[in-house]
């Protein structure tokens, strides 16, 4: 069913990073800038911290591309840390620890730190923080980057907005679902004074040592009917979203279309009516934002993500030492005060994978050509219809 697939590796202070992903038709010509340029986005943002500017993430492609275009293999994607340098001795894959390694001891309220001390049974949080590291988003980015290559070539866009950071919300009437087009800005917003009140709100929290969460939207236009399928579970594209949404580090909701706003609603409110207007099948609203039972409706897809605040607190919550089981105050890593910009930018890469992989899965094909010519044809049958 799932055609595509991906897996990434890597440590936040590790050599580098890498992905291999698998299934992606041959053909599809790739622009190194376009690409690149997503991994530049994932860095920016309001309230990153200083890991930021010793990065600089350029995506390596080391197998499955000739002479820019796919050839069918599987394509593995590099992403250098450039931090490793300052890490040497303390991240070495053989040897000995250096005698002045400081073991990680206190875990944080939050992360993955004390779930996975105890699970992978290892005495310094280290071993669990390098890869729990949203440092591994990256890789999202660069999967995501190569799947909106494909997509493009096949009339999809996907791109993403931040609606709200730590309660300040955007002005849902100045913002509309069809503005959202992949300019950004420093939050990725699109309601200029809500992202003034947003950084100010960025800037308290940095001065108090703590963090902030928020919320981001992303949209894909151009979908076309029927992808997913309301016959099996983990054949709903609704399902498939959230749960590649939820994958993102730190991700606590996901919503799509009306989401929890359903809840307030009566029918008559929620969902959005069906006409046929001078050959063709409209709405005039998106409630559903996109997908009716499990299958993409034609409509503008759009997916909410909520972000949690990140776990490192500069001013550190209660905790334990693993070790001891006295208490401590949790550890302090360098980190950001909020990421929900580049968290929408990764938001982006996964939703752009699903509908890479979901597109595969209804058109098949072995190279671009052969996608292409089925959705062409598929589209006739669509237009005659009265669909887009
Ligand atoms: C990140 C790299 C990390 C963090 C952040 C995201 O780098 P470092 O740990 O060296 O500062 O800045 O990760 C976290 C907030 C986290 O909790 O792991 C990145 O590349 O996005």
């Amino acid at each position: 069913m799932a055609r595509l697939r991906f897996l990434t590796a890597g440590e936040s202070h590790g050599k580098c990073l890498s992905a291999i992903i698998e299934g992606m038709p041959s053909g599809i010509p790739l622009d190194e800038g376009e690409m690149n340029h997503d991994m530049a986005r994932r860095q920016m943002g309001y309230g990153r911290g200083g890991r930021m500017k010793i990065e600089h993430d350029t995506m390596e492609i080391v197998s499955g591309v000739r002479f820019g275009e796919t050839i069918g293999g599987p394509i593995t994607i590099i992403v250098k840390n450039r931090d490793h340098g300052n890490w040497g001795a303390k991240m070495a894959t053989f040897g000995e620890p250096p005698d002045d390694l400081a073991r990680v001891t206190a875990a944080r309220p939050g992360h993955a730190d004390l779930a996975g001390i105890e699970k992978y049974d290892r005495s310094d949080i280290r071993d669990i923080l390098e890869r729990s590291s949203a440092r591994e988003t990256a890789m999202r980015v660069a999967v995501g980057a190569v799947a909106k290559q494909f997509l493009s070539r096949c009339g999809i866009t996907v791109a993403s907005h931040v609606t709200n950071i730590g309660g300040v919300s955007i002005d849902r009437a100045k913002v509309k679902v069809s503005d959202i087009n992949g300019t950004s800005s420093e939050l990725n917003c699109y309601d200029k004074d809500a992202e003034e009140r947003m950084k100010e709100k960025i800037r308290a929290a940095k001065e108090a040592g703590d963090t902030l969460g928020g919320v981001f939207e992303v949209v894909a236009r151009g979908v076309p009917v029927g992808l997913g399928s309301h016959a099996e579970y983990d054949r709903r594209l609704d399902a498939r979203l959230a749960g590649a949404m939820m994958s993102i580090q730190a991700i606590k909701g996901v919503e799509i279309g009306d989401g929890f706003l359903y809840a307030d609603m009566l029918g008559s409110e929620a969902h959005d009516e069906i006409y046929y207007e001078d050959g063709r099948v409209t709405r005039r609203t998106n409630h559903a934002g996109g997908i009716e039972g499990g299958m993409s409706n034609g409509e503008t897809l759009v997916v909410r993500a909520a972000m949690k605040p990140i776990p490192t607190l500069m001013q550190p919550l209660h905790s334990i030492d693993v070790a001891t089981r006295e208490p401590v105050l949790a550890s302090k890593e360098r980190s950001d005060v909020c990421a929900v910009s580049a968290a929408s930018v990764v938001g982006e890469a996964m939703t752009a994978f699903v509908i890479a992989d979901a597109l595969l899965e209804k058109f098949g094909g072995d190279t671009l050509g052969d996608v292409l010519s089925s959705i062409a044809s598929y589209k006739e049958r669509l237009k005659r219809n009265g669909f887009k």
